[in-house]
């Protein structure tokens, strides 16, 4: 729940309590003409060199709304719909699916620009125009198509997120109600503005946070990293406790039914170690390789909790389906559709002492531990 909240919600929250608060209310103007001008140039630069493409186009449109909102005397509806349609997602830098989103913002804001001059007052009216009964929706101070253009976004940003949340996609979300916000608080005035600023600046934001989860969280097993796992144990003053585990066999495992599955025993295995007790912190070393790290602990301390990980990865029956073929074809010839195989894991462990004082030289002497657990048929803990 936490990550929904923070930071994102927060940032937003900021904005919201700076508006209600009478003491700036002074400088508000000032801070309005700046500020989101500043986040949408940072946050764009940033897009650049990250090759953000997606995040340089929400700053574009938020840009324009910024800009279409601040001249004072034109509707707002007809900003509501680029603002929300062009919030939906896309990926890719100058692909032409990216070249086709540019320039559906540039066709929409020529259409909003022209049909305004032209023809204002029939512009509005459409845009106005209700689409269920308008007493069931009057309550929300926005015309309804303008509403629906924003459900529409947030339900195309928000459904992926139920298979799957990443920071990115929440930004979006939260852009998304920042510039609902912008867009109800629009009175002449530096209310949207900061609204403006803040849907980009929550979206910058993500964005550093998504680079920071590539450098510290596994993308397949989704553990931390051994980049993490380094950093922690730099953190950690006095005792500790290494333990190194490795999928015993893995190298035949993936000869035998190829690398997905293999892959797919990586993320079963890692999830029974990220449920170890007693204070331990997993991580994905490397391959197939893991560490679990218990801060404060001796090995004695760690040993229980490190068997009852091992036990739970043995008791796993790991099945095969039908759909991998070197499989299959052994089923058929024993007349059963799946097939089950054993995994194991062997862990060394070691802890800090007066002789393993570095980081490096505790993992040494765990490793060391892990050669011997091998060594001694696998699927055991040595010290
Ligand atoms: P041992 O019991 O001695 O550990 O034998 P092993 O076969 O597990 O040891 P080895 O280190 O020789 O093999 C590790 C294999 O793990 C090599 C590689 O094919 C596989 N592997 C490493 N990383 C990944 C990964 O991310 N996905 C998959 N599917 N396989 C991986
Ligand atoms: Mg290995
Ligand atoms: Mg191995």
């Amino acid at each position: 729940m936490l990550p929904w909240v923070a930071p994102d919600g927060v940032l937003l929250l900021a904005a919201a309590l700076v508006l209600q608060l009478d003491a700036l209310r002074g400088g508000l103007p000032a801070f309005a003409r700046f500020y989101p001008y500043a986040v949408f140039v940072v946050g764009a630069l940033l897009a650049w060199r990250f090759q953000r493409n997606r995040l340089l186009l929400a700053l574009l449109v938020l840009a324009l709304a910024t800009a279409a909102l601040g001249s004072p005397g034109r509707g707002a509806s007809g900003q509501v719909i680029i603002r929300a349609t062009a919030l939906l997602p896309d990926r890719g830098t100058l692909t032409p699916i990216g070249l086709l989103r540019l320039g559906a913002i540039v066709v929409q804001v020529t259409l909003v620009v022209m049909f305004s001059r032209t023809a204002p007052a029939a512009t509005a009216a459409l845009l106005a125009h209700p689409i269920l009964p308008a007493k069931l929706l009057a309550w929300v101070p926005l015309r309804q198509p303008a509403l629906f253009a924003f459900a529409l976004a947030l339900g195309a940003v928000l459904t992926p997120l139920i298979f799957e949340s990443n920071p990115t996609g929440r930004g979006f979300v939260w852009a998304i109600v920042a510039a609902f916000l912008a867009l109800t608080a629009y009175r002449p005035g530096p209310g949207s503005a900061i609204y403006l600023g803040t849907a980009g600046l929550v979206l910058v934001v993500s964005v550093i946070e998504a680079s920071y989860l590539l450098a510290y969280q596994d993308g397949l097993t989704q553990l931390p990293t051994r980049r993490a796992l380094t950093e922690a144990m730099q953190r950690l003053g006095g005792q500790y406790t290494i333990a190194m585990a490795d999928v015993d066999h893995f190298k035949r495992f993936n000869d035998e039914y190829g690398h997905d599955v293999g892959d797919h025993v990586l993320k079963m295995v890692a999830a029974k170690l990220a449920h170890v007790e007693g204070g331990g912190r997993a991580y994905r070393y490397g391959g197939e390789e893991f560490a679990i790290l218990f801060p404060g602990k001796s090995v004695e301390d760690s040993l229980p909790h490190l068997e009852t990980v091992r036990e739970a990865v043995a008791d796993t029956a790991f099945t095969i389906r039908g759909r991998i073929r070197v499989a299959r074809k052994r089923e058929k010839s024993k007349g059963s559709k799946r097939r089950q195989a054993a995994i194991t894991i062997s862990i060394g462990v070691a802890e800090r002492n007066s002789r393993h004082g570095l980081p490096d030289q505790v993992i040494r002497a765990a490793d060391q531990a892990l050669y011997r657990a091998k060594e001694d048929g696998r699927n055991r803990i040595r010290t």
